[in-house]
Parts: structure tokens; sequence; C-alpha cells
């Protein structure tokens, strides 16, 4: 099977010649050129912007993060000239360097990874390579923040383009987070009930930035991964009366429902409305505050989906990931992180349909792993992750031959106090027991 990337040129070539009748499709033929266009247009207009793929539509902050300009020589270079450059850059680093891979990464820069796989699970790789002095993450902002939080001082995370944010994340800053908080102690107080549960325990999903996860450290809370949301979730009813759960909806609500909790006490927040856009009985009533945040490509996915591929392959097993709408939850017959879809697949034993609902690089890969089984995204049209998109194998091959030479370029650095106070809440993650 031909990567995403592949496949993207061939339909923008297609549709360029033959216009509709072109088979397939994705939803911006931008995808087909190098992110560094982007990189230039935000530079030019001065506004960040996530660029082509899922999350095109959503606003980015003015504090983006931007990726200067990556020299010409690795823009003009061939994929065959960038893959020796890269392969001679790595041997020539050895030891020095490691390459971690997200699993929604395109396959074109996932071939030169020494690891691949969700973020924590990455950044726990790193942490079996003390000798590595450079931790080259190729995920997004995040991710490389939660690296060096695990990671030792001595050691540089490195983001090949520092473009490659989330726009989930972003829907969560710390301001408003902060003044989110002053309004729930204003309605709730700050002391323990009878049963000495505080009235509210901050929750934040790993997606987040490093100063969200300082802030639930700060305040009692916890971080989740979307493998552990439901220990996590158990974790925090049995400190607190009621949850704050941030950035991503999706996932806190299905988590949730799934403890038994009704839909009416999951009021939403939208940070631009005063208590959210809620009444304060709402807020009393609640067991969890769920953000007015979301992914853009799990967003796409939906029940007729879900019903054209039963429809289309009877007997089709449907595993959706849990940041995808509760009515898709509902509709699939089951729902995990990247991990759990990994392993679902990989313990089936005779052949299988499978319809996944999660990002296309994931999926494609899966499918040309297990090529015994019958496995294609729920998602008809071709939409990866657009911060994922920002890394290229140039930026790879640029980040890695300046370190050969000496230079540390794209280095993720998080705070020192953030640092510590990030570091508490992923470690009551990692003691969190059901
Ligand atoms: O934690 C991750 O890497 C993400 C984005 C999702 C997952 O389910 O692994």
């Amino acid at each position: 099977m031909s990567s995403v990337n592949t496949a993207i040129q061939l339909i923008t070539r297609e549709q360029a010649e033959k216009g509709a009748a072109a088979k397939g499709g994705t939803c911006s033929p931008a995808l087909a050129k190098g992110p560094w266009d982007y990189d230039l247009a935000e530079a030019l207009a001065g506004v960040p912007a996530y660029g082509p793929g899922a999350s095109s539509a959503d606003p980015a902050p003015a504090s983006t993060p931007r990726q200067g300009q990556l020299p010409d020589e690795y823009k003009l270079a061939s994929d065959a000239e960038l893959g020796e450059r890269i392969k001679a850059a790595k041997a020539t680093l050895g030891d020095r360097a490691v390459i971690l891979g997200h699993f929604y990464q395109r396959d074109e820069v996932i071939q030169y990874a020494d690891f691949v796989g969700d973020s924590f699970q990455l950044a726990n790789a790193a942490l079996t390579r003390p000798e590595a002095e450079a931790i080259i993450f190729c995920g997004v902002h995040f991710m490389a923040e939660t690296a060096d939080i695990l990671s030792t001082p001595e050691q540089a995370v490195i983001l090949p383009n520092l473009a490659a944010g989330c726009s989930m994340a972003d829907m969560a800053d710390a301001d408003s987070v902060e003044e989110c908080w002053e309004q729930l102690e204003e309605i709730f107080g700050t002391e323990p009930d009878a049963g000495g549960r505080v009235p509210v325990i901050p929750v934040t999903y790993m997606n987040s930035s490093a100063a969200l996860k300082a802030f639930c450290g700060e305040h009692g809370g916890i971080v989740c991964t979307s493998s552990n949301a439901r220990t996590v979730l158990e974790w925090a009813f049995q400190r607190g009366q009621r949850v704050l759960f941030f950035p991503d909806q999706h996932l806190g609500r299905n988590t949730a429902k799934a403890l038994g909790v009704s839909l009416d006490q999951m009021p939403m927040w939208n940070p631009r409305k005063d208590l959210g856009g809620n009444d304060q009985q709402a807020l009393l009533d609640s067991r969890v505050i769920l953000w007015h945040g979301f992914c853009s490509v799990h967003k796409r996915f939906s029940v007729a989906q879900i019903e054209k591929a039963r429809a289309d392959f009877p007997g089709v097993q449907v595993i959706v990931h849990p940041e995808c709408p509760m009515e898709v939850v509902d509709a699939a017959d089951s729902a995990g992180s990247t991990d759990f879809i990994k392993k679902a697949i990989a313990a089936a034993t005779g052949p299988t349909t499978f319809a996944i609902g999660t990002e296309i690089n994931m999926v494609n890969r899966l499918a040309a792993e297990y090529p015994q089984h019958t496995i294609f995204c729920l998602d008809p049209v071709i939409c990866p992750c657009s911060t994922m998109y920002r890394i290229h194998p140039g930026y790879l091959a640029w980040v890695l031959e300046e370190l050969v030479a000496g230079r540390v370029v794209n280095r993720i650095t998080v705070d020192h106090n953030v640092q510590a106070n990030a570091r508490t809440a992923l470690e009551r993650m990692l003691a969190a027991r059901p």
C-alpha cells in the first residue's frame, strides 16, 4: 500500500488532469506540497495557522510557535537524497541521537524512527536512551514538552518543525483555565466536604501544554492519556466532588458516561462566556465540567460512516478513538486509544475486516502491517492531522545535520518551575490505580 502522502500526490495530480472524474478524495490539495509553503505564508501574513489537513479551519492562537525558513537545499532535495542524508547523519550521531515517531506521523518520516508509539510511550522510550544528547520528536509540540519534562536536563528535545502544534491542545490556554478556576472557586469555595473531598479536581489530557499539566500538579490534579482516562477519573472522584476536564470534551464525556455519569451532570465550559455559558445551578449539580475543546481529525467521524461500513462489509469490526463524538463511540463496536486499536488488531486470530476511526497515517500503516485483515479508515476523505503534517523528511534531515555540525536547532525547553508541577501531575497519573 502506498503512503498517505503518495496517495495525496496521486489524487491531486488526477484531479488536476481529470477534474471531477478523479477517484478518491483529499480534504486539501495543498497537502501535496511541502509544508515550508505554510512556514512562509505565515511569516508573510504575520498570522499563524495550522496549515492544510483536518485542523485547517481551527483558529491558531497568536502565540503559536512559527517555523523559520528551511534552507533551500532541504526543500529542493529529492526523497531519495533526503533519505541518504538522514541515514548518514544518523550513522554519524549514533547513540548521541534518538528519533521518536508518533503513530500519526507520515511514513516518509516514520521509516527513520528508532521508536514508534503514542506520546507517552515515546516519552518513556526516550528514558531508555539516557546516553542520547538529542531526542528528536517527530510528533507535535505538547509531546516534545512531555519528553523534555521526563528527560534529563542534559538532553535536548528537538521538534523538527516548530509549527507542529496541536489545535486541540491550543483550545485550552493557561489564562483561560486560571480564569475558569477562579469562577469555580467563587461558586464552590475551597473547603472539602464531610468525606474530605475537595470541590473540584482538575484533570488534563496529555494533549495539553506543559503549563496546564503544571496547573493540575499545583491544584491537586492529574494528567490522563486516552489509555488510562477511566482510571484517572476514578482517582479524581475519590478525591473530589467533581472534575474539571480539559481540553477534549469528547474524551471527557465518553469516559465519564462509561462510568455512569449522566449527560446533565456534564456541563460544557465555553471559555469565551461568563461561567462558561452555564447557570450556577448547573455547575453546582455537575460531576464533570467539560472544556469546549475537540480534535479536528476525530470530529470528522460520523454514525453515517459506521452505517455505511456495516452495509458494505457485513461483520465489520468498528473501532474508534475516544476523541470521537459520543454518538460515534456509542455506535462503534469498541473504542480506545491508539495502543488499544493496535492491540485489538494484533489480537484478531482469523482474517477480519476492521473500520477504524482514527488518524489515517496510523490506519494505513496497520493495514500494511496486517495484510491478512482488511483494514480501512472510516473517513473516506484523506484528511491527515494538519500539525503532524508539518514534519517532513526535509526538516528531519536539517535538524540531524545541524546536530552533526554541533548546533542544536528547534529545542523545546519547559521552564524549570513549570516542569516541577507538571511532573507532579504526571507522577500522580503513573501512581493512579483503578
Ligand atoms: O497520546 C497520544 O499519543 C494520542 C494523541 C492519542 C492516543 O490514543 O495515543
